[in-house]
């Protein structure tokens, strides 16, 4: 341990931790734009500048603690620099804050009221041009130069999307190598926009669509909501973990103007039926190992893009928003014809990657009587839009529904019964848990003992989990991975042999879609983990927490599907078209 002097006060923290970190474990807020703890140290915002004696001003994002240092945070030289700094920001910088989705969510903006800082002079900077049709979207006069999506994309997201041309004033944040966005590897996991502290990166906005199918009397609307969304979908709006319960996020969903509301984790324990008997299926082959999760379209556009080697290995499971577009188009087209209208799908999702993913003509299924199985001229898309929780949060605001006020309310039947299974798919090792407790039904016809199954020992903190479980009389062995540089450090062990597994789940975001590109965002904290803590709680709660379980699967398999893997499921809910 190191001591300083901070404002007068001995601290302790331990050695190598920078001044920033341990005065805000001291509870002294120091303001950065630029610091990513662990990955982006580079001190170049200048404004989490403190006083140190015989130092003078230095950066306390990348200056490490040492013993006796006397350090103070408020004086007026580091008022006078930081507030200089921030206005230097602050100068090239387009502050169009009224017209700006992060408003309420802007570093800079806050940190520029703060200070009372004037409006940048001269011309404004330009937006720069981009592919508006892009689910990731980009303005460059926005952009403050803080690294923090090159940093994220490159050691977190083993991506590589982003670089920096020229130096000092003239240093610029560009698509590496000049490349257009849809050709450089990007996975849409997200990631560079929940870590932007300004609006410079944003997912498409796509709520305009959204409303005007609300709107239109020809259309029937279907909304789904992910698991991860009822752990986050309140922060948006003011409404605490607590207050923001799934029964509340249904009534506001209905507030909206949907005319269905379900629950995408109805079709998570659908997908445990389809993929946990592939699985098992898989198990009895001699294909090479392992079978891969599916669902995570950040995760299956990194392995196409980036090893596509390992990618003949995904899961033919739809993911379950699509499954779910594909069940509602097909069962509930004759209620929608007979009135009349035409559905519409939209999901709400903790997501940029499934604004994509919705548009993958792969994914599209042939509406019952509209085509043979597989006749790709007569698909329709199984989901027609995505909105992301921010865009959703967003439509509540702007439709003025007051969700603290609203009675709690059911999602309808009968695609909104859900188990605590679909519910954990949310937090990273939810669907390998989801698989297991159902998997070991599928082969032994009882459900296992759920500690053997437990997974929430899965962390971005370490590279994988792994475990080995006996399922009847085959031992199985699962590994769980979030985040693209640990999902790397796993492919590559996997290849050379130093890891074999028999099942893997991989999420894209670090901690899973608790942690999604497309969540509310607070800055400087991350809220993956206390997310994650919501969805076990629920599940713990939940009478059911098998997907085997669910009253409304078993119901659709009898009145539709027949069961898991039938021609019929092939054809709504799998990417190949055999069966
Ligand atoms: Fe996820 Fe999903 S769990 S990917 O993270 O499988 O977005 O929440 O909706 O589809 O269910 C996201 C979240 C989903 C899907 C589910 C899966
Ligand atoms: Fe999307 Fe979830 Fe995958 Fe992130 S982990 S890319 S939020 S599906």
């Amino acid at each position: 341990m190191v001591t300083i002097t901070l404002n007068g006060r001995p601290v302790e923290a331990p050695a190598g931790t920078m001044l920033a970190d341990a005065a805000a474990q001291a509870g002294v807020d120091v303001p950065t734009l630029c610091y990513l703890k662990g990955l982006n140290c580079i001190g170049s915002c200048r404004v989490c500048l403190v006083e140190v004696e015989g130092a003078g001003l230095v950066a306390s994002c990348n200056t490490a603690v040492q013993d006796d240092m006397v350090v103070r945070t408020d004086t007026p030289a580091v008022a006078a620099a930081r507030r200089a700094n921030l206005q230097a920001v602050m100068d090239g910088h387009r502050a169009v804050c009224a017209a700006c989705v992060r408003q309420d969510t802007c570093a800079l903006r806050r940190l520029a009221a703060d200070c009372n800082l004037a409006d940048p002079p001269g011309p404004l900077p330009e937006k720069g041009a981009w592919d508006e049709a892009f689910p990731l979207q980009r303005d460059a006069s926005k952009c403050i130069t803080c690294m923090r999506c090159v940093a994220v994309c490159r050691e977190v997201q083993h991506c590589n999307v982003w670089d920096f041309t020229g130096a000092g004033p003239s240093m610029k944040v560009v698509v590496r190598d000049s490349l257009p966005i849809s050709e450089a590897g990007c996975t849409l996991c997200g990631q560079c926009v929940t870590h932007c502290p300004t609006g410079a990166l944003t997912a498409r906005d796509d709520t305009g669509c959204v409303l005007e199918a609300i709107l239109d009397p020809a259309v029937m609307t279907v909304v789904q909501v992910a698991p991860a969304v009822r752990a986050a979908w309140g922060e948006g709006v003011g409404l605490s973990h607590e207050a923001a319960t799934p029964g509340r996020l249904a009534a506001s969903l209905h507030a909206l103007g949907f005319d269905k509301v379900f629950d995408t984790d109805f079709a998570a324990d659908l997908t445990i039926m389809e993929e946990g008997s592939e699985f098992v299926e898989f198990l009895g082959s001699d294909r090479p190992r392992p079978l891969f999760t599916s669902c995570c379209p950040g995760w299956v556009r990194f392995v196409k893009l980036h090893c596509p080697q390992f990618a003949a290995r995904l899961s033919s499971s739809k993911s379950p928003h699509q499954m779910m577009g594909a069940v509602v188009k097909n069962t509930l087209a004759d209620e929608a014809a007979a009135a009349g209208k035409r559905l519409f799908c939209v999901s709400v999702m903790p997501c940029v990657a499934k604004k994509y993913e919705c548009d993958v003509p792969e994914l599209a299924t042939a509406p019952a009587g509209g085509g043979d199985v597989g006749d790709v001229a007569k698909a329709v898309p199984d989901v027609d839009a995505v909105l992301t929780v921010r865009e959703f949060d967003r439509l509540l605001r702007t439709v003025g529904v007051n969700c603290a006020d609203l009675p709690e309310a059911s999602f309808d039947n009968p695609l909104g019964a859900s188990t605590g299974a679909g519910t954990i798919f949310g937090r990273t090792g939810g669907v390998m848990e989801a698989a297991l407790r159902s998997a070991a039904f599928l082969v032994t016809g009882e459900n296992p003992d759920f500690s053997a199954c437990d997974t929430t020992a899965a962390t971005p903190e370490v590279p994988w989990m792994s475990r080995e479980l006996a399922i009847g009389d085959v031992v199985v062995r699962i590994a769980v991975a979030s985040g693209l540089e640990n999902t790397a450090k796993l492919l590559a062990a996997l290849e050379s042999g130093e890891a074999s597994f028999d099942f893997v789940e991989i999420m894209a975001c670090p901690g899973g879609c608790v942690a999604g590109g497309g969540q509310p965002i607070h800055f400087n904290s991350e809220w993956g983990a206390r997310r994650a803590d919501v969805l076990n709680r629920l599940d713990a709660a939940d009478a059911l927490r098998c997907s085997h379980e669910n009253p409304d699967v078993q119901k659709l398999y009898a009145d539709w599907l027949d069961k898991p893997l039938s021609h019929t499921a092939h054809a709504w809910l799998h990417t190949d078209q055999e069966g």
